[in-house]
């Protein structure tokens, strides 16, 4: 399908979708915000696609939320459309993994986009921020929640409150992202990483998903039995009987997603 503000590709089972409107350095209107749950509904509701990847431009991953869209709303409209919630939380709801890479700008709802995707792949040029309040607001898609947990109170306080951006060496070092490459090797690191999970078990890879999500949502000894629940649940696959004896075989597995 073809989208008006996103561009969309498929390699061995990712699917690639590239934020595109760069008159705006991919500022999330409500056109793009529509486009972008719409792609990632297609992507999920695909048997063929293990992975999606989330990108934009070598200059912006996205600016944000769409500020001149955003600037004349009035309480009652933000508050009676749920403003950011009815659409942007989409994201997280994918069961298949999604991979953020990330180069230039990632600032406020962008910030908070990458976040929400499973991992963050940053090229070296990403520069990460919260600088809501120069616009006399706060994050408002997750930031003060997520950035919080990601790299910690006086780091998250610190962006938050002073709007300062974070290198991509410093998200690195704290934790923010998983790792940095030259920007030139973002998508095809980005793309490499979405193929190996695309080419697994994708129950196995769903359901360890499930199990990492929940290390935020539940207490340690929790988490720990329902790993262990959705682990023993894993024999229940064929593709565990196939996934072991292959390496038993001394042989690649071929998965079939049963
Ligand atoms: N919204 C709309 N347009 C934008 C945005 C944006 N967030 N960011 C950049 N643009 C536009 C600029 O207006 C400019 O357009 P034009 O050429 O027509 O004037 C074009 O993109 C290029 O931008 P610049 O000329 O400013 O480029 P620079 O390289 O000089 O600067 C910056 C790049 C530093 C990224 C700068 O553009 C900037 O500071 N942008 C705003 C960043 C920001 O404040 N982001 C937070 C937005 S608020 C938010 O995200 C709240 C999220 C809560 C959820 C919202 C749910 C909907």
């Amino acid at each position: 399908m073809a989208y008006e503000t996103l561009l969309t590709e498929t390699h061995d089972g990712v699917r690639l979708i590239r934020l595109n409107r760069p008159e705006a350095l991919n500022a999330f209107n409500n056109q793009l915000m529509n486009d972008l749950t719409a792609a990632l509904d297609e992507a999920e509701a695909d048997d063929a696609i293990g992975c999606m990847v989330i990108t934009g431009s070598e200059k912006a991953f996205a600016a944000g939320a769409d500020i001149k869209e955003m600037a004349s709303k009035s309480y009652a409209e933000v508050y009676g459309e749920d403003f950011i919630t009815r659409n942007w939380e989409r994201v997280t709801r994918c069961r298949k993994p999604v991979i953020a890479a990330v180069a230039g700008f990632a600032l406020g709802g962008g910030c908070e986009m990458a976040m929400m995707c499973d991992f963050i792949i940053a090229a070296d040029n990403a520069k990460f921020g919260q600088p809501e309040i120069n616009l006399g607001v706060s994050p408002g898609a997750g930031g003060t929640q997520r950035l919080t947990r990601f790299i910690g109170k006086s780091k998250a306080m610190d962006m938050i409150l002073t709007a300062r951006f974070m290198d991509a060496a410093e998200a690195e070092r704290c934790g923010l992202v998983s790792r940095v490459v030259p920007v030139a090797e973002l998508i095809d690191t980005a793309m490499a990483a979405a193929k190996k999970i695309a080419s697994l078990s994708p129950n196995a890879v769903k359901l360890t998903k499930e199990m990492v999500n929940a290390a935020y949502e539940t207490p340690l000894s929790q988490g720990v039995m329902l790993e262990r629940r959705l682990f023993h649940s894993l024999f229940a696959f064929e593709d565990q009987k196939e996934g072991m004896a292959a390496f038993v075989e001394k042989r690649k597995p071929a998965f079939k997603g049963r």
